[in-house]
């Protein structure tokens, strides 16, 4: 089936090319809304003007794609694989014109037919596969592992429902589904023909081979199809293109025909139709282990079709299995994908016959296992009976890699059985239960966290058994990243420009270079455009806040922003505690007094889990906040309170460039790095912050004038704690005050909020809102002296976007290419 060597001019002639101008583009956007489309001339509205555009683009990527697939078999080289649930893309088209660089020839192309290529981009539904920060990474990192010209596939599942739209209503939050694939998705290359069948439940039957050993297989259970869907990943100014591969469920066979034959075909279809489910939803917790059974299968399937998919690819070299590390490098996102390390070792010891050692070694050679939090409700443990049940082999091999390990330990400890239990895999409760965690770090030859405070946090608390085990080096950090194209080239690209006019748009592809800008940032004719862009990125937002709410922001004010999935410990309470504060005051003054103050907008957005009740209750009392200050006429020209529905990636982009300054106040040590902290920075907005995460290196980077930090420090946390545990809660009088005011009724109902303000007095604040709020007041009130200075402001906001090269994911995929994966870049000439 390949095409013989005499005919291939004639295929390179045929082959489509990149666009060479407008025309070019336009050829094919007809003949897309004419042929692929079916549509004319006479019904073509924006959406199958979307549609057609779309398909134009992909239909490059897709021949670049099939030039880099083949570049990497031909040259055989090193892959990489980065397994994660979540990938939380966005919008596709946008990008992949800015990374083929054919925007241009788009817009003018589709302004000729009388369209806005602003319109068309606004008609993609946002692929919103991933609940928040560590979805977004994966996304970023496929990103730049293609621009960075890594061989390096993404995969993971292809939900049909991503995370919940989220409405307001009388201000709760009501979840809808959120279906993206209604008119298809231009960008999916399905690939029916790639499709693996995998297992649930049956027996372990143990049998004696040929040559008298003993062995054991996995046999007799239910089978359920995973089918392959491709989604192009172009890398920026670079050829390369790589590839996201997500698995859907799909029925095995047609029929059952034992029911068939019994007369019960309805049910025997309808039967079949539930192994469609398996893939069909996203868990839309962050930060949250669930403990589902239906999520557990999620995992085993995409787990076991990637592994499949990657062992398939592997043989075709024809490479001996001791080569396998040299070849593949898998990097599990979380412990969400840590079966396939017991998989990958039952491919070898059941299927193929390797001698576990022999097995177990290369298993660990190609593993790395990368920790995103530190929240034990968010640690995964799967109860050892549903394990048992549905993947009774893999049990098996858990226990006996757990077995082998206890040895090692056992050996290196003699006589510490307190220290055995600590580190087994199988904690001993009722019922006993599987800790995935343990189960990565042992599965794996590097473990790595994502900032350097959460690094080395984790190797003093969580991981803390597992340092003296294997020793300090195999715990490494590498921080996160944000991709430069889509956080600060596409989403704004009003200050790009601005930036490029003076170093050039160097940028975008090695972001380091933006220290070229720190020289201008005195420059006061530079530091007025660049406060001219921000305004005008207010109005943008203004703009969509109008629409949406009919709240009207004044552009001139302080943009204070958080948004962020609503956690306690992220303290959107805090946040929201400290805006009723600052009304109250407002209120105790004159009109007089209240002119001199710093006029603020406080803008909210993010999505709670369903089932978190406390999360949903702090959405409530943001929207009633708003409700009050936002109809109080004295507060018109000083304060509004906004709570923005369902943000999701494509609002990022319009609401991350409009910040004056964004909050990222997370009780110290719980917020592993967040990464919007990076975004907003990038985008010439300030930060209040705790020292928490990659506040700390951001810190360290801009300098600590150009930041507000405040509140505890993450080691003093514990004793806090206790304290509270042992000796009450000190609410302090301006907290007080604000919890007065609530309770006097002046929002609506009190009794919404009891629990709310009962988890913080009487509840031991475990978030330490009582502690920190003073010093958060005081920060707050520093912002509103030094915002009046607009000269030194936007001198500051240059400075910080300089010296914030070292936050591109970029420069993340590099450090784990070289620290964990020992790969090479590969580029596909042009
Ligand atoms: C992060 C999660 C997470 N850490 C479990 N952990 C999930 C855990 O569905 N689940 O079961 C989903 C998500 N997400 C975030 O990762 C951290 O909180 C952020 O601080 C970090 O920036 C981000 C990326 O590393
Ligand atoms: P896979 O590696 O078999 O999943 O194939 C992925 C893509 O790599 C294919 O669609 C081809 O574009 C390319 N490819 C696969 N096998 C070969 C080969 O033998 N020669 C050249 N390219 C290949």
């Amino acid at each position: 089936n390949t095409i013989p060597l005499e005919s291939r001019q004639i295929w390179k002639k045929f082959s489509l090319g990149e666009f060479g101008d407008k025309q070019e583009f336009q050829q094919e956007f007809v003949r897309h809304v004419e042929t692929s489309l079916a549509r004319s001339l006479y019904n073509c509205d924006d959406l199958a003007a979307y549609q057609a555009a779309s398909q134009a683009v992909r239909d490059r990527l897709v021949v670049a794609w099939n030039r880099t697939q083949q570049k990497h078999t031909l040259t055989d080289t090193k892959r990489v694989y980065y397994l994660s649930l979540e990938f939380l893309m966005g919008r596709a088209l946008d990008n992949a014109m800015l990374n083929t660089r054919t925007k241009q020839y788009a817009r003018e192309g589709v302004k000729d037919f009388g369209f806005r290529l602003e319109d068309l981009i606004e008609q993609e539904p946002d692929a919103a596969l991933g609940n928040g920060g560590l979805g977004r990474l994966a996304a970023c990192f496929v990103d730049s592992l293609a621009s960075e010209n890594y061989p390096g596939w993404g995969y993971g599942l292809r939900y049909e429902y991503g995370i919940f739209k989220q409405k307001i209503i009388d201000g709760y939050q009501v979840e809808q589904p959120d279906y993206w694939l209604t008119y298809g998705s231009s960008w999916e290359i399905p690939r029916n023909e790639i499709s693996v069948d995998i297992m649930f439940y049956g027996y372990v039957r143990h049998y004696t081979d040929d040559e008298g050993v003993h062995r054991r297989c996995w046999e007799g259970g239910d089978v359920v199809r995973a089918v392959a869907s491709d989604f192009p990943v172009p890398g920026y100014g670079t050829a390369n293109v790589n590839n996201l591969r997500l698995w859907s469920s799909k029925p095995a066979q047609e029929f059952d025909f034992a029911k068939f034959n019994a007369g019960d075909y309805i049910n025997s279809v309808s039967e079949q139709q539930r192994a469609e489910t398996i893939s069909a939803v996203l868990y839309p917790n962050d930060n949250f282990d669930s403990g589902k059974e239906l999520r557990l299968k999620q995992q085993y399937l995409w787990v076991a079709a990637s592994l499949n998919d990657i062992v398939r690819r592997f043989k075709k070299s024809k490479r001996p299995w001791r080569e396998f590390p040299e070849q593949i490098a898998i990097q599990l996102n979380d412990t969400h994908p840590t079966l396939a390390i017991v998989e990958l070792q039952r491919i070898f010891v059941d299927l193929e016959q390797l001698p576990w050692k022999e097995a177990w070694d290369l298993v660990v050679e190609t593993f790395g296992y990368t920790n995103h939090t530190v929240l034990p409700e968010a640690l995964e443990k799967w109860p050892v009976p549903m394990l048992e049940n549905l993947l009774p082999r893999h049990l098996e091999i858990i226990y006996d890699i757990n077995l082998y390990f206890l040895q090692e330990v056992e050996a290196k400890f003699p006589n510490d059985r307190e220290l055995l239990s600590r580190v087994s895999i199988i904690e001993e409760s009722q019922p006993q239960q599987a800790r995935m965690a343990y189960l990565a770090i042992i599965g794996s030859h590097k473990v790595n966290g994502v900032a350097e405070l959460h690094s080395d946090l984790i190797k003093k608390t969580i991981f803390k058994d597992f340092v003296a085990v294997y020793g300090g080096d195999k715990f490494i950090n590498v921080t996160n990243g944000i991709t430069p194209r889509r956080w600060l080239h596409q989403a704004n690209p009003e200050l790009s420009d601005l930036i490029a006019s003076k170093i050039g748009s160097g940028f975008v592809k090695d972001l380091s270079e933006l220290r070229h800008l720190e020289k201008f940032a005195d420059d006061e004719d530079f530091q007025r455009q660049w406060m001219l862009v921000k305004h005008k990125r207010k109005e943008k937002l203004a703009a969509l806040v109008k629409s949406q709410s009919g709240v009207v922001l004044n552009p001139d004010h302080l943009f204070d922003i958080q948004v962020k999935r609503i956690h306690e410990y992220k303290r959107q309470q805090l946040n929201i505690l400290g805006v009723i504060h600052r009304y109250v005051e407002l209120k105790q003054m004159s009109p007089e007094e209240r002119r001199k103050m710093t006029p603020r907008v406080s803008l909210f957005g993010g999505k709670s889990a369903p089932g978190y009740y406390m999360a949903k209750t702090i959405i409530k009392l943001i929207n009633d906040v708003g409700k009050v200050v936002n109809n109080d006429p004295d507060m018109f020209d000083s304060l509004k309170v906004v709570f923005v529905e369902d943000y999701n990636v494509s609002k990022a982009e319009i609401i991350i460039p409009a910040s004056d300054i964004s909050e990222h106040i997370s009780t110290a040590g719980t917020e592993a790095s967040g990464t919007s902290n990076m975004k907003f920075v990038l985008n010439g907005g300030l930060i209040i912050g705790t020292v928490d995460g990659a506040n700390v290196e951001i810190t360290r980077e801009i300098g600590e004038d150009n930041i507000y930090l405040f509140g505890h420090l993450a080691d003093e946390v514990e004793d806090i704690r206790h304290k509270h545990k042992y000796g009450g809660v000190q609410v302090g009088k301006k907290l007080q005050q604000v919890f007065d005011f609530i309770q006097s009724g002046a929002l609506g109902d009190p009794e919404i909020y009891t629990s709310l303000l009962h988890s913080i007095k009487y509840g031991g604040d475990y978030y330490l809102v009582s502690d920190d709020f003073d010093a958060y007041l005081e920060a707050q009130h520093t912002i509103n002296h030094d915002f009046k200075d607009t000269k030194e402001w936007a001198r500051k906001s240059i400075v910080s976007v300089s010296r914030m090269g070292f936050f591109s994911s970029d420069r993340a995929i590099r450090d784990y290419a070289e620290g964990i994966w020992n790969v090479e870049p590969s580029p596909v000439e042009e």
